[in-house]
C-alpha cells in the first residue's frame, strides 16, 4: 500500500502494540496476586490492575489494531491507496481514540475508575473514564467510516461487480460494530455519565446492563471477525492455496452480522430481572450464531485439504504434511485455530442455561474468553503482524524474525494452555472470577484451587515473556530488518465463482437484523423501563 496508508495503518497498530505491553504486565501481576506469589504495594490494588489489564487488552489493543489492519487491507484491495477523504476519517478517529484513551486511562492511575471493564454499575467511576469510552467508540466509528468511503468510491468506479471480499468483510465487521455500539453508547451518555456527575441519584441497574450485554457479545464478533477475515483471505495465500468459496465466506460474515447482537441475554441467564421466554429465545439464537463458525471451520479443512493435496499430500491425513510448518505467517494462526476447537465448545456450554448456573462467576469464563480472543484472535493478530508491520514499514520479515515468531508463538500458546486449563478446572470446581488472593478462611475447598492457582501464574509468566518477544519483533521489523518488499497476502478464489448478488444487498441484511433486533429486545427493554425502576423487586412475567 501507498506510504499515507501504511502510515496511518501504522499508527493504529503501534497504539495497539504499546496498550497490549502494558496489559501484558497488569495481566502477570494479576495472575502472581491471584496465586498469593507476591502482594502489591499499597499505593494500588488487585482491581485497579484488573481494570487496566482488561482495558488494555480488550477494548484498546483490539479496536486499534482491527482499525489499522483493515483499513490496509481495504487499500491493498482497492488499488493500495486509500483516497484523500478515507485518510481524513481515519486521522480524525485516530485522534480521537486517542484522546478518549488517554482520558480513561489517567482516571485508571488514579484509581478514579477501578470498574473493570465491563463497568457495570453501581460500580462507579470518574465520568472522565465514561467520556473516555465514549470517545474511544466515536473516535472508531470515524475508522469505520474510512472504510464505508473506500467502499462506496470502490462501487461508483466497478459498478454492478461484487465487492472484494476482504472489503466485504470490513464493511460487514463495522457496520456490525455500529450497530452494536448504540446501545452502549446510550448507557453511557444517558445513563453513566449523568449518574457520575451526580445530576441523578439512582440508576436502571438491570437498564445499564441490558444495554451492555447488547453490546458485549457483538463486541466479541467485532473481534473475532478480522481473524475470521486472516483466516478465510490471507491465510490461503500463505500456503500457496485459494479461497474455497466466496459465497461460503460471504454468507458466514452475514450470519455473523444477523445473529450475533440479539443474544445478549445469555449473559444474564443468572439474572433475576428477565423473565425465561426472552432469555430462552436469546440461548436458540447464540446456537444459531454458532453455524457461521462451523461454516469457518468446514471452509479452511477445506483449503487446506485441497491445497495439501495438490502438493502431492495422500491419504487421508497426508496433506497436512504440505502445510508451511516454519512459516510464522501460517503457523501463528493454524495454533489460534486448534485454540478455538475447545474454545468453541466451552461457548456452547456457557450458552446452555442449567450448565451455565454452574460456571457463571466462576474462572471457567475467564478460561473461555483466554482462549477466544486471548488465543484464536491474538495468536492471529501476531500473525498478521508479522507480515503486515514489514509490508507497511518496506521491510522484510528474515529468516531470524520468523524463526524467533515461532519460539514466541509457542511460549504463548504454552502459557495460555497452562493458564486456561486451570482457569477451565478451578471454575468447574466453583472458583469465583475477578477476586483477589483470597483461601476464604482457610476453607479446605478453597485451598485445594492454590495449586491450580499458581499454575495461573505461571502461565501468566510465560506470557508475559512471549508479549516482550513479541514487542521486540515488531520493533526489529518497524526500524531495523532490512529494507526490502513483503507480501501482503490476498489470497483469490480459483476459477470463477458465481456469488449471489443478494448477499450484497445491504438494505435487506440491515433491515433483517432491525427485526431481530425489536424482536428480541423491543419487550423486555420495554417492560425494564416501565417495571424495573431502581429498587424495585424481580418480575416474572412471561
Ligand atoms: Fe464467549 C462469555 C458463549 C465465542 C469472548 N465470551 C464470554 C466473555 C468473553 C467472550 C470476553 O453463552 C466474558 C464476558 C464477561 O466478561 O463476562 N462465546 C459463546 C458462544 C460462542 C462464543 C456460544 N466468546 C466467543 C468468542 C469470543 C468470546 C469468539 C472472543 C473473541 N461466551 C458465551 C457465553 C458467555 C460468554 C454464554 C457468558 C458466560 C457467563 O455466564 O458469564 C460461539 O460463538 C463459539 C463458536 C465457535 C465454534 C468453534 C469453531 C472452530 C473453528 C476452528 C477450526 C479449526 C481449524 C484447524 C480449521 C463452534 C472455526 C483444525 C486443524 C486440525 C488439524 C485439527
Amino acid at each position: 500500500v501507498d506510504r499515507s496508508t501504511a502510515r496511518l495503518s501504522l499508527s493504529y497498530i503501534w497504539v495497539a502494540y504499546v496498550a497490549f505491553g502494558l496489559a501484558a504486565l497488569a495481566g502477570m501481576l494479576q495472575g502472581m496476586v491471584r496465586g498469593g506469589l507476591i502482594e502489591l504495594p499499597s499505593w494500588t490494588n488487585y482491581y485497579q490492575i484488573l481494570t487496566a489489564h482488561g482495558v488494555l487488552m480488550a477494548l484498546i489493543f483490539t479496536t486499534y489494531f482491527i482499525i489499522g489492519f483493515l483499513l490496509s487491507g481495504v487499500a491493498r484491495t482497492t488499488g493500495g491507496a486509500l483516497h484523500a477523504a478515507a485518510l481524513r476519517w481515519g486521522w480524525a478517529g485516530w485522534v480521537l481514540m486517542t484522546v478518549g484513551t488517554a482520558m480513561a486511562l489517567v482516571t485508571i492511575i488514579t484509581n478514579d475508575a477501578s470498574v473493570l471493564y465491563t463497568f457495570y454499575a453501581p460500580l462507579k467511576a470518574s465520568p472522565y473514564f465514561y467520556i473516555g469510552a465514549a470517545l474511544l467508540v466515536v473516535g472508531s466509528w470515524l475508522g469505520g467510516f474510512a472504510i464505508f468511503s473506500s467502499y462506496r468510491k470502490w462501487k461508483r468506479e466497478n459498478s454492478g461487480k461484487m465487492s472484494p471480499l476482504f472489503v466485504f468483510m470490513s464493511v460487514t465487521t463495522f457496520l456490525l460494530w455500529i450497530i452494536a455500539t448504540l446501545p452502549v453508547a446510550v448507557e453511557v451518555l444517558f445513563q453513566l455519565i449523568p449518574w457520575s456527575f451526580g445530576w441523578t441519584s439512582t440508576i436502571n441497574i438491570m437498564l445499564s446492563r441490558t444495554l451492555f450485554w447488547f453490546f458485549g457479545h457483538p463486541l466479541v464478533y467485532f473481534w473475532l471477525m478480522p481473524a475470521y477475515i486472516a483466516w478465510y483471505v490471507c491465510v490461503p495465500r500463505v500456503i500457496g492455496g485459494h479461497v474455497f468459496s466466496d459465497s461460503l465466506a460471504r454468507l458466514a460474515f452475514i450470519c455473523l452480522l444477523l445473529f450475533s447482537i440479539p443474544v445478549g441475554f445469555h449473559h444474564q441467564l443468572m439474572e433475576p430481572g428477565i423473565s425465561p421466554g426472552w432469555k430462552m429465545i436469546h440461548v436458540i439464537l447464540t446456537l444459531i450464531v454458532v453455524i457461521p463458525s462451523l461454516m469457518t471451520a468446514f471452509s479452511m479443512f477445506a483449503t487446506f485439504e485441497t491445497t495439501g493435496r495438490k502438493k502431492g499430500g495422500v491419504g487421508l491425513f497426508g496433506w497436512l504434511k504440505k502445510m508451511p510448518w516454519s512459516d510464522v505467517r501460517f503457523f501463528a494462526p493454524f495454533v489460534g485455530m486448534l485454540f478455538f476447537i475447545p474454545a468453541g465448545a466451552g461457548g456452547i456450554i456457557n450458552a446452555s442455561n442449567q450448565m451455565n448456573a454452574v460456571v457463571h462467576n466462576t474462572v471457567f469464563v475467564t478460561g473461555h474468553f483466554h482462549i477466544t480472543i486471548g488465543a484464536a484472535v491474538a495468536l492471529t493478530f501476531f500473525g498478521v503482524s508479522y507480515w503486515l508491520i514489514p509490508a507497511l514499514t518496506g521491510r522484510t520479515l528474515t529468516r531470524t524474525a520468523n524463526r524467533m515468531g515461532m519460539v514466541q508463538t509457542v511460549f504463548w500458546a504454552v502459557g495460555m494452555f497452562l493458564m486456561s486449563f486451570a482457569m477451565h478446572y478451578m471454575g468447574l470446581q466453583g472458583s469465583p472470577r475477578r477476586t483477589s488472593y483470597t483461601t476464604y478462611m482457610d476453607h479446605p475447598v478453597a485451598l485445594e484451587w492454590m495449586d491450580y492457582q499458581r499454575v495461573m501464574a505461571f502461565g501468566g509468566g510465560l506470557l508475559f515473556t512471549a508479549a516482550i518477544l513479541l514487542l521486540l519483533i515488531l520493533g526489529y521489523l518497524t526500524f531495523f530488518a532490512p529494507k526490502g518488499k513483503t507480501e501482503y497476502p490476498i489470497a483469490e478464489t480459483e476459477t470463477v465463482q458465481h456469488t449471489p448478488r443478494i448477499l450484497e444487498r445491504w438494505p435487506v441484511w440491515v433491515g433483517v437484523l432491525v427485526f431481530l433486533i425489536v424482536m428480541a429486545y423491543g419487550y423486555p427493554i420495554l417492560e425494564q423501563l416501565n417495571h424495573h425502576p431502581p429498587g424495585s423487586p424481580p418480575i416474572r412475567t412471561w
